[in-house]
Protein backbone atom coordinates (compact mmCIF):
# COMPACT_ATOMS: atom_id res chain seq x y z
CA UNK A 1 0.00 0.00 0.00
CA UNK A 2 2.65 2.51 0.97
CA UNK A 3 4.99 1.67 -1.86
CA UNK A 4 3.08 3.91 -4.29
CA UNK A 5 3.15 6.71 -1.74
CA UNK A 6 6.90 6.24 -1.24
CA UNK A 7 7.46 6.20 -5.01
CA UNK A 8 5.38 9.35 -5.43
CA UNK A 9 7.24 11.06 -2.59
CA UNK A 10 10.55 10.22 -4.25
CA UNK A 11 9.35 11.99 -7.37
CA UNK A 12 8.90 15.16 -5.32
CA UNK A 13 12.24 14.73 -3.58
CA UNK A 14 14.23 14.16 -6.78
CA UNK A 15 12.34 17.04 -8.46
CA UNK A 16 10.69 14.99 -11.16
CA UNK A 17 7.62 16.79 -9.80
CA UNK A 18 8.69 20.30 -8.88
CA UNK A 19 7.38 23.84 -8.43
CA UNK A 20 5.28 24.68 -5.40
CA UNK A 21 1.87 24.45 -7.10
CA UNK A 22 2.59 21.21 -8.91
CA UNK A 23 3.97 19.63 -5.76
CA UNK A 24 0.86 20.63 -3.80
CA UNK A 25 -1.52 19.31 -6.45
CA UNK A 26 0.42 16.08 -6.72
CA UNK A 27 0.29 15.65 -2.92
CA UNK A 28 -3.50 16.07 -2.98
CA UNK A 29 -3.71 13.51 -5.78
CA UNK A 30 -1.66 10.98 -3.80
CA UNK A 31 -3.82 11.47 -0.71
CA UNK A 32 -6.96 11.10 -2.80
CA UNK A 33 -5.60 7.81 -4.06
CA UNK A 34 -4.84 6.67 -0.50
CA UNK A 35 -8.32 7.72 0.66
CA UNK A 36 -9.87 5.69 -2.16
CA UNK A 37 -7.91 2.53 -1.41
CA UNK A 38 -7.09 2.47 2.33
CA UNK A 39 -8.65 -0.44 4.26
CA UNK A 40 -11.55 0.64 6.46
CA UNK A 41 -10.10 -0.80 9.68
CA UNK A 42 -7.04 1.46 9.47
CA UNK A 43 -8.25 4.39 7.35
CA UNK A 44 -7.09 7.20 9.65
CA UNK A 45 -3.67 5.72 10.30
CA UNK A 46 -3.12 5.12 6.58
CA UNK A 47 -3.98 8.72 5.81
CA UNK A 48 -1.65 10.02 8.54
CA UNK A 49 1.18 7.76 7.51
CA UNK A 50 0.85 8.74 3.84
CA UNK A 51 0.76 12.40 4.84
CA UNK A 52 3.96 12.08 6.84
CA UNK A 53 5.76 10.35 3.98
CA UNK A 54 4.71 13.08 1.54
CA UNK A 55 5.66 15.88 3.93
CA UNK A 56 9.14 14.49 4.41
CA UNK A 57 10.23 15.33 0.88
CA UNK A 58 10.99 19.02 0.40
CA UNK A 59 10.79 21.35 3.39
CA UNK A 60 10.46 24.85 1.96
CA UNK A 61 7.26 25.20 -0.09
CA UNK A 62 4.36 25.61 2.34
CA UNK A 63 1.97 24.68 -0.47
CA UNK A 64 2.83 21.05 0.24
CA UNK A 65 1.98 21.43 3.92
CA UNK A 66 -1.22 23.34 3.12
CA UNK A 67 -2.31 20.67 0.62
CA UNK A 68 -1.72 17.83 3.08
CA UNK A 69 -3.35 19.72 5.92
CA UNK A 70 -6.38 20.62 3.80
CA UNK A 71 -7.07 16.99 2.92
CA UNK A 72 -6.31 15.75 6.41
CA UNK A 73 -9.01 17.98 7.82
CA UNK A 74 -11.58 15.45 6.59
CA UNK A 75 -14.50 14.82 8.93
CA UNK A 76 -17.14 12.13 9.47
CA UNK A 77 -18.67 9.83 12.07
CA UNK A 78 -18.10 6.61 10.17
CA UNK A 79 -15.06 5.51 8.19
CA UNK A 80 -17.03 5.68 4.96
CA UNK A 81 -18.08 9.26 5.71
CA UNK A 82 -14.47 10.15 6.44
CA UNK A 83 -13.35 8.47 3.22
CA UNK A 84 -15.86 10.46 1.17
CA UNK A 85 -14.89 13.66 2.98
CA UNK A 86 -11.14 13.09 2.37
CA UNK A 87 -11.71 12.36 -1.33
CA UNK A 88 -13.83 15.47 -1.77
CA UNK A 89 -11.32 17.63 0.14
CA UNK A 90 -8.56 16.38 -2.16
CA UNK A 91 -10.68 17.20 -5.21
CA UNK A 92 -11.44 20.66 -3.78
CA UNK A 93 -7.75 21.36 -3.28
CA UNK A 94 -6.91 20.22 -6.81
CA UNK A 95 -9.48 22.58 -8.30
CA UNK A 96 -8.26 25.37 -6.00
CA UNK A 97 -4.83 24.99 -7.65
CA UNK A 98 -6.25 24.94 -11.18
CA UNK A 99 -8.64 27.88 -10.77
CA UNK A 100 -6.26 30.08 -8.78
CA UNK A 101 -3.62 30.16 -11.47
CA UNK A 102 -6.12 31.18 -14.11
CA UNK A 103 -7.46 34.05 -12.00
CA UNK A 104 -3.92 35.17 -11.10
CA UNK A 105 -3.23 35.40 -14.82
CA UNK A 106 -6.30 37.57 -15.36
CA UNK A 107 -5.53 39.91 -12.46
CA UNK A 108 -1.78 40.08 -12.93
CA UNK A 109 -1.96 40.71 -16.66
CA UNK A 110 -3.34 44.19 -15.96
CA UNK A 111 -0.04 45.14 -14.34
CA UNK A 112 1.99 44.29 -17.43
CA UNK A 113 2.35 47.24 -19.80
CA UNK A 114 2.06 46.97 -23.55
CA UNK A 115 5.46 46.98 -25.30
CA UNK A 116 7.32 45.89 -22.22
CA UNK A 117 10.13 43.63 -21.11
CA UNK A 118 9.37 41.29 -18.23
CA UNK A 119 12.05 39.50 -16.27
CA UNK A 120 11.26 36.19 -14.57
CA UNK A 121 13.25 33.69 -12.55
CA UNK A 122 13.12 29.92 -12.28
CA UNK A 123 9.94 28.24 -13.53
CA UNK A 124 6.77 29.42 -11.85
CA UNK A 125 3.42 28.36 -13.24
CA UNK A 126 1.73 31.32 -11.52
CA UNK A 127 4.21 33.85 -12.94
CA UNK A 128 3.90 32.25 -16.38
CA UNK A 129 0.12 32.48 -16.12
CA UNK A 130 0.42 36.29 -15.85
CA UNK A 131 2.93 36.56 -18.70
CA UNK A 132 0.91 34.25 -20.96
CA UNK A 133 -2.32 36.13 -20.29
CA UNK A 134 -0.70 39.48 -21.08
CA UNK A 135 0.44 38.03 -24.39
CA UNK A 136 -2.95 36.46 -25.10
CA UNK A 137 -4.80 39.75 -24.62
CA UNK A 138 -2.58 41.23 -27.30
CA UNK A 139 0.18 43.00 -25.40
CA UNK A 140 3.56 43.06 -27.04
CA UNK A 141 5.94 41.64 -24.48
CA UNK A 142 9.39 40.19 -24.33
CA UNK A 143 10.67 38.05 -21.51
CA UNK A 144 14.13 37.84 -20.01
CA UNK A 145 14.36 34.47 -18.25
CA UNK A 146 17.20 33.60 -15.92
CA UNK A 147 18.93 30.28 -16.27
CA UNK A 148 18.25 29.46 -12.57
CA UNK A 149 21.27 27.42 -11.69
CA UNK A 150 21.95 24.75 -10.69
CA UNK A 151 18.82 22.92 -11.95
CA UNK A 152 18.22 25.23 -14.92
CA UNK A 153 14.48 25.60 -14.50
CA UNK A 154 14.83 28.73 -16.67
CA UNK A 155 15.15 26.44 -19.67
CA UNK A 156 11.66 25.08 -18.95
CA UNK A 157 10.31 28.63 -18.69
CA UNK A 158 11.97 29.68 -21.95
CA UNK A 159 10.57 26.63 -23.73
CA UNK A 160 7.04 27.08 -22.36
CA UNK A 161 6.96 30.74 -23.41
CA UNK A 162 8.48 30.10 -26.84
CA UNK A 163 5.91 27.37 -27.48
CA UNK A 164 3.17 29.98 -27.42
CA UNK A 165 5.19 32.48 -29.44
CA UNK A 166 6.56 34.86 -26.81
CA UNK A 167 10.03 36.35 -27.45
CA UNK A 168 12.40 35.03 -24.81
CA UNK A 169 16.00 35.83 -24.00
CA UNK A 170 17.76 33.48 -21.60
CA UNK A 171 20.49 34.97 -19.41
CA UNK A 172 22.88 33.60 -16.81
CA UNK A 173 21.81 34.39 -13.27
CA UNK A 174 24.74 36.73 -12.67
CA UNK A 175 23.64 38.95 -15.60
CA UNK A 176 20.46 40.09 -13.85
CA UNK A 177 21.78 43.51 -12.82
CA UNK A 178 23.40 44.02 -16.21
CA UNK A 179 20.02 43.75 -17.91
CA UNK A 180 17.81 45.32 -15.24
CA UNK A 181 17.95 48.78 -16.88
CA UNK A 182 16.07 47.33 -19.87
CA UNK A 183 13.37 45.67 -17.76
CA UNK A 184 9.89 47.14 -17.17
CA UNK A 185 8.81 44.72 -14.44
CA UNK A 186 9.87 41.54 -12.70
CA UNK A 187 7.36 38.73 -12.16
CA UNK A 188 8.30 35.74 -10.01
CA UNK A 189 6.46 32.96 -8.21
CA UNK A 190 6.53 31.94 -4.55
CA UNK A 191 7.27 28.85 -2.54
CA UNK A 192 6.17 30.43 0.70
CA UNK A 193 4.96 33.82 1.89
CA UNK A 194 5.25 34.39 5.62
CA UNK A 195 2.79 36.13 7.93
CA UNK A 196 4.78 39.37 7.64
CA UNK A 197 4.86 39.31 3.83
CA UNK A 198 8.36 37.96 3.30
CA UNK A 199 8.84 35.93 0.13
CA UNK A 200 10.69 32.63 -0.07
CA UNK A 201 11.40 31.60 -3.64
CA UNK A 202 14.12 30.08 -5.83
CA UNK A 203 17.68 30.98 -4.86
CA UNK A 204 18.62 34.24 -6.57
CA UNK A 205 15.18 35.82 -6.23
CA UNK A 206 16.36 38.20 -3.50
CA UNK A 207 19.25 39.45 -5.67
CA UNK A 208 16.81 40.16 -8.49
CA UNK A 209 14.58 42.04 -6.04
CA UNK A 210 17.56 44.07 -4.87
CA UNK A 211 18.56 44.96 -8.43
CA UNK A 212 14.94 45.79 -9.28
CA UNK A 213 14.59 48.13 -6.31
CA UNK A 214 17.83 49.87 -7.19
CA UNK A 215 16.58 50.42 -10.75
CA UNK A 216 13.03 51.31 -9.60
CA UNK A 217 11.59 48.39 -11.52
CA UNK A 218 8.32 47.00 -10.08
CA UNK A 219 8.77 43.58 -8.46
CA UNK A 220 5.59 41.48 -8.65
CA UNK A 221 5.01 38.12 -6.97
CA UNK A 222 2.44 35.66 -8.31
CA UNK A 223 1.21 33.52 -5.44
CA UNK A 224 -1.92 31.48 -4.86
CA UNK A 225 -3.23 31.83 -1.31
CA UNK A 226 -2.09 28.30 -0.44
CA UNK A 227 1.47 29.63 -0.72
CA UNK A 228 0.94 31.65 2.47
CA UNK A 229 2.21 30.05 5.63
CA UNK A 230 -0.07 29.74 8.67
CA UNK A 231 2.82 28.16 10.55
CA UNK A 232 4.80 31.42 10.44
CA UNK A 233 1.96 33.15 12.26
CA UNK A 234 2.83 30.96 15.21
CA UNK A 235 6.51 31.80 15.11
CA UNK A 236 7.84 28.99 12.98
CA UNK A 237 10.71 29.86 10.67
CA UNK A 238 10.76 28.65 7.08
CA UNK A 239 13.30 25.89 6.53
CA UNK A 240 15.50 26.57 3.49
CA UNK A 241 16.23 23.34 1.67
CA UNK A 242 19.91 22.65 0.99
CA UNK A 243 20.44 20.23 -1.84
CA UNK A 244 23.41 18.10 -2.73
CA UNK A 245 26.79 19.40 -3.90
CA UNK A 246 26.60 17.13 -6.95
CA UNK A 247 23.95 19.43 -8.41
CA UNK A 248 26.55 22.21 -8.54
CA UNK A 249 30.00 20.79 -9.35
CA UNK A 250 31.55 17.68 -10.91
CA UNK A 251 32.68 15.00 -8.50
CA UNK A 252 36.38 15.61 -9.12
CA UNK A 253 36.14 18.93 -7.28
CA UNK A 254 34.42 17.30 -4.34
CA UNK A 255 37.07 14.57 -4.26
CA UNK A 256 39.86 17.10 -3.73
CA UNK A 257 37.95 18.61 -0.81
CA UNK A 258 36.15 21.60 -2.34
CA UNK A 259 33.17 22.40 -0.17
CA UNK A 260 29.90 23.36 -1.82
CA UNK A 261 26.76 24.93 -0.37
CA UNK A 262 23.58 24.61 -2.41
CA UNK A 263 20.58 26.36 -0.85
CA UNK A 264 17.59 25.95 -3.16
CA UNK A 265 15.68 29.03 -1.98
CA UNK A 266 16.28 32.47 -0.51
CA UNK A 267 14.42 35.12 1.42
CA UNK A 268 13.20 38.43 -0.03
CA UNK A 269 12.04 40.97 2.57
CA UNK A 270 8.64 42.53 1.94
CA UNK A 271 10.16 46.00 1.40
CA UNK A 272 11.35 44.78 -1.99
CA UNK A 273 7.93 43.57 -3.11
CA UNK A 274 5.52 45.96 -4.84
CA UNK A 275 2.60 43.60 -5.21
CA UNK A 276 1.51 40.03 -4.57
CA UNK A 277 -1.02 38.81 -7.11
CA UNK A 278 -3.26 36.16 -5.54
CA UNK A 279 -6.53 34.65 -6.77
CA UNK A 280 -8.40 36.88 -4.33
CA UNK A 281 -6.78 40.07 -5.51
CA UNK A 282 -3.57 42.01 -5.98
CA UNK A 283 -2.40 42.88 -2.49
CA UNK A 284 0.53 44.57 -0.78
CA UNK A 285 2.78 42.13 1.13
CA UNK A 286 1.62 43.70 4.41
CA UNK A 287 -1.74 41.96 3.86
CA UNK A 288 -0.27 38.48 4.20
CA UNK A 289 -1.67 38.11 7.71
CA UNK A 290 -5.20 38.80 6.49
CA UNK A 291 -4.85 36.19 3.74
CA UNK A 292 -3.68 33.61 6.25
CA UNK A 293 -6.52 34.40 8.65
CA UNK A 294 -9.25 34.51 6.04
CA UNK A 295 -8.16 31.87 3.55
CA UNK A 296 -6.25 29.35 5.62
CA UNK A 297 -7.50 29.94 9.14
CA UNK A 298 -6.04 28.98 12.46
CA UNK A 299 -7.33 25.45 12.00
CA UNK A 300 -4.51 24.97 9.53
CA UNK A 301 -2.13 24.26 12.37
CA UNK A 302 -4.22 21.31 13.52
CA UNK A 303 -3.13 17.93 12.33
CA UNK A 304 0.61 18.63 12.48
CA UNK A 305 2.32 15.58 11.09
CA UNK A 306 5.10 13.90 13.01
CA UNK A 307 7.03 10.68 12.61
CA UNK A 308 8.04 11.37 9.03
CA UNK A 309 9.64 8.52 7.19
CA UNK A 310 13.10 9.05 5.78
CA UNK A 311 13.04 8.39 2.07
CA UNK A 312 16.78 8.16 1.52
C1 LIG B 1 10.52 26.32 -8.02
C2 LIG B 1 10.34 27.75 -7.63
C3 LIG B 1 9.13 28.44 -8.16
C4 LIG B 1 8.02 28.35 -7.12
C5 LIG B 1 6.69 28.83 -7.67
O1 LIG B 1 11.55 25.70 -7.29
O2 LIG B 1 11.07 28.31 -6.84
O3 LIG B 1 9.40 29.80 -8.40
O4 LIG B 1 7.88 27.02 -6.67
O5 LIG B 1 6.29 27.98 -8.72
P1 LIG B 1 11.86 24.13 -7.56
P2 LIG B 1 4.74 27.75 -9.05
O6 LIG B 1 12.09 23.97 -9.02
O7 LIG B 1 13.10 23.88 -6.74
O8 LIG B 1 10.68 23.35 -7.07
O9 LIG B 1 4.20 29.11 -9.36
O10 LIG B 1 4.71 26.84 -10.22
O11 LIG B 1 4.11 27.17 -7.83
Amino acid sequence: MFQFVIDAAKKIKNMEIRGAARIAKFAAEILKNVAETAPSESFDSYMKKAASIILNTRPTAVSLYNAVNYVLNYRGETVEERRISAISKAKEFISWVENAQKIIGEIGEKRIKDNSIVMTHCNSSAAISIIKRAYEVGKKIEVIATESRPRLQGHITAKQLREIGIDVTLIVDSAVRFFMKEVDCVVVGADTITANGTLINKIGTSQIALAAKEARVPFIVAAETYKFSPKTLFGELVVIEERSAEEVVPEELLKIGVKVRNPAFDVTPRDYIDLIVTEVGAIPPEMAYVIIRERLGYSSIEGEIVDAKDLD
